[in-house]
């Protein structure tokens, strides 16, 4: 009797602690398990913002404590003709933030694209100025003390470091740049403003980068980080130079920010010498080669990328702020359809059916094993 009341006890025991590690299983999220080190957001298309479907939406609650906009709060949507503004979509968003006590971050005040086609017109420094300091100002202040942070200028710069040839440039040279962040803070002097850019991890671009934020600066401009987009392959960049980033732009006594973290696993039409990318490619299957499901072998490597990137995020968790992936789920990526069409990609770490990847595992085994 004495044997059989102990085996009882023994197995329920056993079960009881097995429930249990299932339930931590299920309560382990990435905003949870890195909590301690900096925010883990996500881009959220207009649907997600709007809830639009229940799955996603308690995955997003779930996983992220950080969130962007992908789209909605982009000139061309927000700010559609002159003297119109349409803060429906982001009013929304910004609810949203708020109802789940996320990390909120504007994009974007300045970019070139995505420009509504009054913006385009623009004809002279005159009317180029009035517009910047109309945009930011009514946008900064209409959210100032909601919005967290804002990427006031976006991808300014060309791959060698150079000033782009954009709009803003052209009426009113390189002023524009200290200009926007002075109108950024003037509106919501509390606010982190931040200068955005992709490949801003490359030598030249970094360079490029680094002097234009002394200048902003030196020209009293306020700013308070740099976003580095991070749309990144399974082999480059290379770990160094993401490093070599982290140091140098902390360096200059600013806040390094991930934005717009992604990796793509499919070939790139610029590895396929003298190739001129789209068209060309559509419909290859050798630029499509997972149409269906991404293999083992492949997820382990994106896996282990996503594991070396993340080791060197925690190396230097107290110098970066924000880790955003580029979406929520593969489904949604903006990979699938850039730089060729229809494609599939799997460049996040939830699949298209809202499942944790290997690549989702070995982010949070990573936090496991530390502590
Ligand atoms: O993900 C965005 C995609 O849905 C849009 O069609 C595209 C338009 O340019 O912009 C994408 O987001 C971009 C972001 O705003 C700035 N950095 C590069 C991102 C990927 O293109």
């Amino acid at each position: 009797m004495k044997i059989l009341k102990n085996s009882l006890l023994l197995l329920s025991v056993a079960v009881l602690s097995s429930c249990n590690v299932q339930k931590e299983k299920e309560a382990v999220s990435l905003k949870d398990s890195y909590k301690n080190d900096f925010y883990i957001g996500t881009a959220l298309s207009a649907d997600q913002i709007e809830e639009k479907n229940a799955k996603e939406d308690s995955l997003i609650v779930k996983q992220f404590n950080a969130i962007t906009a992908e789209n909605i709060m982009k000139s061309m949507y927000v700010h559609p003709e002159k003297d119109k503004y349409d803060f429906a979509l982001t009013d929304k968003f910004i609810a949203y933030g708020k109802k789940n006590k996320m990390f909120i971050h504007g994009h974007t005040l300045i970019w070139h694209s995505q420009l509504a086609p009054w913006m385009q017109k623009i004809k002279d420094s005159t009317e180029m100025k009035a517009f910047m300091k109309e945009h930011i100002t009514t946008i900064v202040s209409k959210y100032k003390g909601q919005v967290d942070s804002w990427d006031v200028v976006n991808e300014a710069l060309n791959e060698d470091g150079t000033l782009r040839k954009s709009i803003f440039l052209d009426k009113l040279g390189e002023k524009y740049l200290v200009d926007a962040f002075k109108l950024a803070a003037a509106a919501d002097p509390k606010v982190d403003l931040y200068y955005n850019d992709y490949n801003n991890e490359e030598p030249a671009k970094r360079a490029g980068n680094i002097a234009l934020i002394k200048k902003i600066k030196a020209g009293g401009g306020k700013i308070d980080g740099v976003g580095i987009q991070a749309h990144w392959k399974l082999a480059y960049p290379s770990l160094e130079e993401i490093e070599k980033s982290i140091l140098e732009y902390s360096a200059l006594g600013i806040k390094v920010a991930f934005t717009e973290l992604d990796i793509s696993v499919l070939p790139n039409p610029k590895d396929f010498s003298g190739a001129d990318v789209n068209q060309k490619f559509e419909g290859d299957p050798k630029m499509n080669p997972y149409p269906e499901k991404l293999p083992d072998s492949v997820q382990l490597k994106l896996a282990e990328r996503y594991a070396s990137i993340f080791k060197l995020f925690l190396k230097h968790k107290d110098k970066i702020s924000r880790v955003t992936f580029w979406g929520v789920h593969d489904g949604q990526s903006w990979l699938n359809d850039w730089p060729i069409k229809g494609r599939t990609n799997y460049p996040l770490l939830f699949d298209k059916n809202l499942q944790p990847k290997k690549a989702y595992n070995s982010v949070i085994q990573l936090k496991e094993t530390k502590q």
